[in-house]
């Protein structure tokens, strides 16, 4: 019956056309095979290339019947967010099906993205952001679009995992004076974008999908509040064990760290699962995750680890120090030689349980002791960001994934030997368990603790510990 079909088919339409629409329909499935969870992340992307490359092959021989393109989305992650694989990964799917993907990369300001629209008379904005911080920003945005009138001309796909469909659908589309819909996956994206071009384009029957509603109505915040107990609190946090005492005090920077000292200190669990996209089908009999970690994950590792010696794509560097530093109440205080306020980070505490706060692991200032306190900065380098750069513009979308989840968990490795370190001069690394995965768990003695996570979320806090480190 194929046959038959085909020759009818061919009658109508040219050939090249139909292996086209073929390829789109495969693409589609794959974006079927991944939200279900039978497929997984690098084969998506693999997919991916082969249908590009088919793609670009094609295109010369094809005539171009439809003059006006298929649609343009302007993508950005918003202001203060760096996360850009899950736009980037929005930008090959919706490329890969035709549309014109205006990729403005990280960090951009609702002024950039306003511009860029106009200028390549976008069809759609799309936002991404994973921070909660981006949340609020988006809201800033579609504020601002409407401010300067533009609502209606720009419908907006929202995505990142700090959103929830109910806050865009209902609270964010209550407030926008255009479209606006939330994308849990760059498929979904590639629906919408689909219904949002037919709407645009007045095709019969084109529609968006049903905003959804919350099921359970949104509590009022006074239910929410805890009553806090009146005057200061602190928590048990002992304030009795000897403070340590630092090699140093100020700054030392260190450059030319071996990749061996550090290897060791990958977490391969967070590089396979979190970064690769590595895990076991839901459904049927494909192979489960230790299989897929000896079948795709090691050898894959071995390769790039290979790769990035050879071709000496590594620069590890630390700047790290110690300060003499006091708690005060919910604040640690870091302070001058001469016992003065250098600066202050003010953490937020516990609303119930052991109530503890960063500042308790601290002498508080009423002691008249001097605690101190260790701060460091890493990198692995800007030449890895660059061969990473180099395979997404070069389509090698698999290859881009792992270089760049590889690339953020050596920085993670590096920054977990360097805490192994100062407890080491810190006179207890004694104490540190045997087993790297207890190491992993956090069972040693100390604690590192990166800005932005919910003992710290302070982004802002940064900037002190920049000019600290110096
Ligand atoms: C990788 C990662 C990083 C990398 C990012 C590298 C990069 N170039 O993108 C690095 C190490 C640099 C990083 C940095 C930070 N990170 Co981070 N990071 C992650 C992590 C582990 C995975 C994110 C990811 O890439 N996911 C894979 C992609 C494919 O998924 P995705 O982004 O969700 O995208 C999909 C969908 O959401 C959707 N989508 C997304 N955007 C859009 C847009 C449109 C238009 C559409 C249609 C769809 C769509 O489609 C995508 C594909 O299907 C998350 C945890 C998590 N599980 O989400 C934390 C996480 C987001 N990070 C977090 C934090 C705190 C940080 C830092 C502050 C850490 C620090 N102290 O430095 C900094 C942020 C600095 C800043 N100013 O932004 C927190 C945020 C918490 C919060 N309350 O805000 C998280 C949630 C971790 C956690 N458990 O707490 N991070």
């Amino acid at each position: 019956g194929l046959e038959a079909d085909l020759d009818a088919a061919l009658q109508e339409r040219p050939a090249l056309e139909i292996v086209n629409d073929t390829l789109l329909a495969g693409m589609k499935v794959v974006g079927e095979l991944f939200g279900s969870g039978q497929m997984q992340l690098p084969f998506v992307l693999q997919s991916a290339e082969v249908m590009k490359t088919a793609v670009a092959y094609l295109e010369p021989h094809m005539e171009k019947t439809d003059e006006e393109g298929k649609g343009t989305i302007v993508l950005a992650t918003v202001r203060g967010d760096v996360h850009d694989i899950g736009k980037n990964l929005v930008d090959i799917i919706l490329s890969n099906n035709g549309y014109t993907v205006v990729n403005l990369g990280i960090k951009q300001p609702v002024a950039a993205i306003v511009e860029a629209a106009e200028e390549h008379r976008a069809d759609v904005i799309g936002m991404s952001g994973l921070l909660v911080k981006s949340t609020v920003i988006m809201k800033e945005n579609l504020q601002e679009l409407n401010a300067r009138g533009l609502a209606a001309r720009y419908p907006v796909i929202l995505g990142g995992a700090a959103l929830t469909r109910a806050y865009v659908e209902q609270d964010l589309h209550a407030l926008y004076e255009g479209e606006v819909r939330y994308a849990r996956d760059a498929f979904e994206g590639l629906r919408l974008m689909d219904a949002l071009m037919a709407v645009k384009r007045g095709v019969p029957g084109a529609r968006l999908p049903e905003l959804k509603q919350r099921r359970v109505p949104r509590r009022e915040t006074a239910e929410l509040q805890v009553t806090e107990p009146a005057g200061p609190v602190r928590s048990d946090v002992a304030t009795d064990h000897p403070v340590p005492t630092p090699p140093f005090l100020g700054t030392r920077v260190v450059k030319g760290i071996a990749l061996k000292e550090y290897a060791a200190w990958l977490d391969e669990d967070a590089l396979f699962k979190g970064q690769w996209g590595l895990k076991a089908a839901r459904t049927g009999d494909g192979p489960g995750y230790r299989e897929l970690v000896e079948a795709e994950g090691r050898p894959r590792l071995r390769g790039w680890l290979e790769r990035l010696h050879t071709g000496s794509l590594l620069e590890a560097a630390v700047v790290y120090g110690y300060f003499p530093c006091h708690a005060d109440g919910d604040a640690l205080v870091v302070l001058d030689e001469d016992g003065g306020e250098r600066c202050r980070f003010t953490f937020p505490r516990q609303r119930r349980g052991r109530r503890l706060c960063l500042a308790d692991f601290f002498r508080p200032k009423e002691s008249g002791e001097t605690d101190v306190v260790g701060f460091q900065v890493v990198t692995v380098g800007s030449r890895i960001g660059q061969a990473t750069a180099e395979l997404f513009a070069a389509d090698a979308y698999r290859d881009y994934l792992e270089l760049h989840g590889l690339s953020v968990q050596l920085a993670e490795a590096l920054a977990e030997y360097w805490h192994a370190r100062v407890r080491a001069e810190l006179g207890f690394a004694g104490q540190d368990p045997e087993a790297i995965e207890d190491m992993f768990a956090l069972k040693y003695r100390g604690a590192r603790f990166s800005l932005g996570y919910g003992a710290c979320p302070d982004l802002e806090d940064r900037a002190k510990i920049a000019g600290l480190l110096r």
